[in-house]
């Protein structure tokens, strides 16, 4: 490990299993309800992770590029709103894709804080960051960040702490648990901080329902992935050949809903207890909120944050928006 890559005592970058009793418990809570769910964190062990990054290059999967070539456009903008000597935290990095595009440009960072839960894809990840850019001091964070947890000090004294969440991650949360998020955030965030955050925007369903259901299938490996984790993690025995991927939008909730179907009556076994599925029956894995810029202002603003600035692509599919307290 690169020097600059320092171990936190929130949890570091150390070696050990990723699911714990709080995450079996979790799972199982899921489980039992009608209808079944699992939450969407639980898709990101090394395998999920790199599966996300072969979602990013799918044609169908508008977001990423877009959202990349949102932040490339108007870099000189957002450095100049960010100013110099700012310490980033960002939530959920998975690759820090986009980030670099922040570190290549901005005014003397103080450091970088790179904060996920797939913790050997972070760890590789902050080891190669911090030996691309020696010069900014990169202090990973292996955390769930939806539990309390402490930040890393860094060694030199940020000026103002802004907090990064890219990829319209904020759409995995209820619009409560988003909001709850932003709360932590405002938090982070501490006086004279800021907020830049990646949202999906409301669009046409079928262009929303490509995305999800891409002609590879690499998307339904992604899902499929959850429950070969369970196995190997839990002691499931989940026959993957007996479940299918399904994503559709849900316009009166504006999200896309990905589950995974019971192809026939089973009963499968996890962490010793046992669950009943009926043919057709679902566990919903994730939802993908998708927003107005009138409804995620409202939400910031009720998280304590004003949007002072929203960039868009030309077709106003995705929206990279700067937030500051209020
Ligand atoms: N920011 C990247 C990756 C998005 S994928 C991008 O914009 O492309 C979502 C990332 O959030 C994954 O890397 C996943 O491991 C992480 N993540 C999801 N839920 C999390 C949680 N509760 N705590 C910490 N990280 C989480
Ligand atoms: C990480 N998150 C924002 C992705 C999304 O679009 O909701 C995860 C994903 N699920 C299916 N494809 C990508």
């Amino acid at each position: 490990m690169s020097r600059r890559v320092a171990a936190t005592e929130a949890g570091g970058v150390t070696p050990r299993s990723t699911l714990g009793p709080a995450d079996r418990d979790e799972i199982l809570q899921g489980l039992r309800q009608h209808p079944k769910t699992l939450s969407p964190k639980f898709f990101y062990d090394e395998r999920g992770s790199q599966l996300f990054e072969e979602i990013t290059e799918l044609p169908e999967y508008y977001l990423t590029r877009t959202e990349l070539s949102i932040m490339r456009e108007n870099i000189d903008e957002i450095v100049s709103l960010v100013g110099p000597q700012a310490s980033l935290v960002e939530f959920g990095s998975g690759s820090s894709m986009k980030t670099r595009i922040l570190l290549d440009h901005l005014d003397r960072l103080a450091a970088y804080v790179p904060v996920d839960i797939s913790r050997d894809h972070l760890k590789a990840s902050a080891e190669a960051l911090a030996a691309d850019f020696p010069h900014i001091e990169v202090l990973p964070l292996a955390v769930d960040f939806t539990r309390p947890f402490d930040l890393p000090q860094p060694r030199v004294m940020p000026l103002r702490n802004v907090v990064y969440f890219p990829g319209s991650t904020i759409g995995n949360f209820m619009p409560s648990a988003a909001q709850a998020l932003l709360e932590v955030m405002y938090e982070e965030a501490k006086e004279d901080g800021a907020l830049l955050i990646g949202v999906d925007l409301k669009k046409d369903p079928p262009v929303l329902e490509r995305a999800y259901n891409d002609s590879t299938g690499v998307t339904a490996e992604f899902n499929l992935n959850m429950l070969r984790r369970l196995n190997n993690e839990l002691g499931a025995d989940f026959d993957l050949g007996r479940f299918r991927h399904r994503a559709v939008y849900r316009e009166s909730q504006g999200r896309i809903e990905m589950h995974l179907v019971s192809a026939s009556a089973q009963t499968v076994t996890v962490a010793g207890e046992q669950f009943e599925f009926a043919e057709g029956e679902s566990i919903r894995t994730e939802c993908s909120h998708k927003y107005t810029l009138e409804e995620f202002a409202a939400m910031a603003e009720r998280a304590g944050f004003a949007v002072t600035r929203v960039w868009m692509d030309r077709e106003r599919l995705f929206s990279v928006q700067y937030c500051l307290r209020r």
